[in-house]
């Protein structure tokens, strides 16, 4: 990575520090929530491990104060800048009453919150697209004019839901960004067997507006390819489709195993370009981190995932009577 890309693009110093801290952050809380999965604490993890680039350089691009995340379940690191804590991810995944996207009844990865203006998400993949295009519209028609960031993933962009929003988007230039996390496997579908275009990008142009495929490891890159979508729906120009290529550095979720169907020597290669770590070198780099500030970040980021952990565990569940709140209308 050439020294000091950022400026170029508009970032701080700051701000690409604080990039990194949410990766950090995302990939913390990740990796935690594996251990205790394993302890047996927690019943179940879908990972954002080798995606956090992609998702905290996106999430960047916009105004937290205005717009909407429609998101889907591997987004620790998008739905962390809009404001999610590391207490809400852990909340969610002990399915505590206090957890914001559920009050403890959905899965986690399951992302929602009005104060976020994050969208409740559903399970069937994809249902978030054509919501995220009902905002937009909604936003068009009340003169908001927010912009709406959906994402999804590659084997996602094959549902009906990808075609039908698009569709509706482009045609009434609506200001919403397809953000698609190319990670080259759905489940144990590799790439090839998904898609018969070159890149999910390509099938923007079906719908009338821009497609851009970007190296999903880079959260520069992202942004700026994100901020270039952002602007362009503020001014009325409509969507964009940007496809960020990134790779699942981890199996599906806990209850799969990725050595039935990917060779390690394929993972092993990908973890060399672990935006974690390409990321940091970048920054060094730029002479904005060292190993001393690297280290007290580190700590400093363990350090509230240890204390979200210790929180989250002693909350209270959910009532049992509340069972059936929101379930059956009386
Ligand atoms: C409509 C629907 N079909 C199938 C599933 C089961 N399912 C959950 S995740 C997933 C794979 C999605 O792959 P991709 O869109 O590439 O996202 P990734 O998990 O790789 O990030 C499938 C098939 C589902 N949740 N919803
Ligand atoms: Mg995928």
């Amino acid at each position: 990575m050439t020294k000091n890309r950022h400026q170029a693009v508009g970032l701080t110093d700051e701000q690409v520090l604080d990039m990194y801290r949410y990766m950090l952050l995302a990939r913390k809380v990740d990796e935690r929530l594996w251990l205790l999965n394993r302890a047996g604490k927690v019943p179940f993890v879908i990972s954002c491990q080798g995606q956090e680039a992609a998702q905290v350089g996106a999430a960047f691009a916009f105004d937290k104060e205005k717009d909407y995340l429609c998101p889907y379940y591997r987004d620790f690191g998008a739905v962390m800048v809009f404001g999610q804590t590391a207490r809400d991810t852990l909340l969610s995944a002990f399915a505590k009453a206090e957890d914001p996207n559920s009050g403890g009844r959905q899965m986690p990865g399951h992302f929602g919150g009005k104060k976020y203006r994050i969208l409740t998400g559903s399970s069937p993949v994809t249902t978030q697209v054509p919501h995220a295009v009902g905002i937009a519209l909604a936003g068009r028609m009340t003169g908001e004019n927010h912009a709406v960031f959906t994402s999804f993933g590659e084997g996602s962009s094959n549902q009906g839901d990808f075609h039908e929003g698009a569709n509706f988007a482009g045609v009434h230039k609506l200001p919403v960004i397809f953000f698609c996390e190319n990670n080259k496997y759905a489940i144990s579908v590799p790439l090839k067997k998904q898609l018969a275009c070159e890149s999910v990008a390509d099938r923007a142009v079906g719908y009338g507006f821009p497609g851009v495929s970007v190296d999903g490891n880079d959260p520069i890159e992202v942004y700026r390819v994100m901020k270039e979508a952002v602007d362009r729906a503020k001014a009325g120009e409509g969507p964009t489709l940007v496809e960020a290529v990134t790779y699942r550095l981890v199996p599906h979720s806990s209850d799969d195993d990725d050595r039935v169907y990917r060779d390690r020597g394929e993972v092993d290669e990908a973890k060399k370009q672990d935006p974690i770590i390409t990321f940091s070198q970048y920054l060094k780099e730029a002479g904005l981190l060292t190993d001393e500030s690297e280290s007290a970040l580190s700590n400093e980021v363990q350090a509230i995932v240890d204390e979200a952990t210790e929180y989250a565990e002693q909350a209270p569940y959910p009532a049992p009577e509340s069972t059936l709140m929101h379930v059956y209308g009386s």
